[in-house]
C-alpha cells in the first residue's frame, strides 16, 4: 500500500482485520521497519484521539514523529493556485507540501470539509495535492469526505465484539449543536459496505448522503424502526450534504437514550467521539457496559499501526 485515504486502498478486508489483531496483540514485534524514518502529522483542523494514536502507533512502529499544527504554530497555507498573495496566507501548499515532504518518510494529513463549496470539498482538494506533491505516502487522517483510519477502527471493534456473523449495523444520524461533516458517515458506510454485515442507516428527511457513497444501502426514516434487533447502534450526527452544510434539524427525539436501546438486541453504542452528551447520546447510554466507545477508540491506535506497517513494509 502507498497512500491511505479510503478502503479501497487496503486490499482485503478479512486480512487487514487480521494485521490489526496480530499488532494488537505485538505492538512492538515490528519496531525494526520503522528504525531511523520520520512521520510528520500535519493537522489544519483539532484533535485528540487521532493525534495521540496515530502518534503513538508510529513510535509503535519504531518511528520518530514530528506534529504541526499549521492553524496555531505554522504559517497559514494558501491552497488556490494563481492567487495573489498579498492577503494573509504567507506561504502556498505548492512549496509547504513537497518541503514537508523532504523532512520525512510518511506524512499524516487531517483537513476537514470547509462547507464553502460542496464540489471542492468533494474533490478533496488538500488531501489529493499532498499525494500529488509530497513526494512520500500520505495516509488521511480524515479529509473532506471520509475518515478511513475511524472505519477501519470500527470495523476491527465490531469485528471483536459480534456474536454472528452477519450482526445487524445501524448508523444513526443524531442532532449536534454544529455543522459537522459527514466524512465519518460517509467512510463508515463504505467500509461496512465491503463487509456481510446488515447496514441500515437511518436519519431526518434532508440527511441523505451521498449517493456514491450510499449506493443502494437501506434507509429507513424511522429512527425506532431501525433499531428494531439491531446488534450495534453507531451514532453520528452530520451537516445536510444535499443543502450543502447546513443544520436542517436540531430534533432531540433523535437523541440515543435507554429508551431506543431497549428496541435493539443488546446492541454496543458505538461513537468516534468527541461526543455532546444528552445532545447525541444520554449519559446512560453512554455510561452502560454496552458503550464500547473507549475500545473504539484504542482500536485507532491498533489499526493507525497496521496502516504505517503496510506502507512502511511496501517502501
Ligand atoms: C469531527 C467530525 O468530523 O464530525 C471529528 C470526528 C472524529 N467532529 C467534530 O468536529 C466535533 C466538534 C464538536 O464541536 O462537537
Amino acid at each position: 500500500m502507498r497512500h491511505f485515504t479510503s478502503v479501497k486502498d487496503i486490499g482485503d478486508l478479512n486480512q487487514a482485520v487480521e494485521v490489526a489483531l496480530d499488532v494488537k496483540k505485538n505492538p512492538f514485534a515490528y519496531s525494526h521497519l520503522g528504525k531511523n524514518k520520520t512521520m510528520v502529522l500535519i493537522f489544519f483542523n483539532s484533535s485528540l484521539r487521532t493525534r495521540l494514536s496515530t502518534q503513538k502507533a508510529a513510535m509503535n512502529m519504531g518511528m520518530n514523529t514530528m506534529v504541526l499544527n499549521v492553524n496555531e504554530d505554522g504559517w497559514q497555507l494558501e491552497s488556490e493556485l494563481g492567487v495573489v498573495m498579498d492577503g494573509d496566507k504567507p506561504e502556498h501548499l505548492r512549496e509547504a507540501i513537497p518541503v514537508i515532504g523532504s523532512y520525512c518518510d510518511i506524512i499524516g494529513v487531517r483537513a476537514f470539509a470547509k462547507f464553502q463549496n460542496k464540489e471542492e470539498d468533494y474533490s478533496e482538494k488538500i488531501l489529493n495535492q499532498f499525494i500529488e506533491y509530497a513526494g512520500v505516502p500520505v495516509i488521511s487522517m480524515e479529509g473532506a469526505t471520509r475518515h478511513p483510519l475511524q472505519s477501519y477502527a470500527d470495523l476491527v471493534t465490531i469485528e471483536e465484539l459480534k456474536t454472528k456473523p452477519r450482526p445487524k449495523v445501524v448508523l444513526t444520524w443524531a442532532p449536534h449543536p454544529k455543522a459537522l461533516p459527514q466524512a465519518v458517515a460517509n467512510s463508515f458506510v463504505e467500509w461496512m459496505r465491503e463487509t456481510d454485515f446488515e447496514l441500515v442507516v437511518t436519519h431526518p428527511d434532508g440527511y441523505e448522503l451521498a449517493p456514491e457513497f450510499m449506493g443502494d444501502v437501506y434507509v429507513e426514516y424511522n429512527q425506532k424502526k431501525a433499531f428494531e434487533g439491531a446488534d450495534f447502534i453507531y451514532a453520528k450526527n452530520w451537516a445536510s450534504y444535499t443543502n450543502y452544510g447546513k443544520i436542517l434539524s436540531n430534533d432531540l427525539n433523535w437523541t440515543v437514550n435507554t429508551e431506543k436501546m431497549a428496541l435493539t438486541n443488546k446492541a454496543k453504542f458505538m461513537h468516534c467521539l468527541p461526543v455532546r452528551r444528552n445532545v447525541v447520546v444520554s449519559d446512560e447510554v453512554i455510561e452502560s457496559p454496552e458503550s464500547v466507545v473507549v475500545q473504539q477508540a484504542y482500536n485507532r491506535e491498533v489499526t493507525a499501526q497496521a496502516v504505517i506497517k503496510m506502507i512502511l513494509e511496501s517502501l
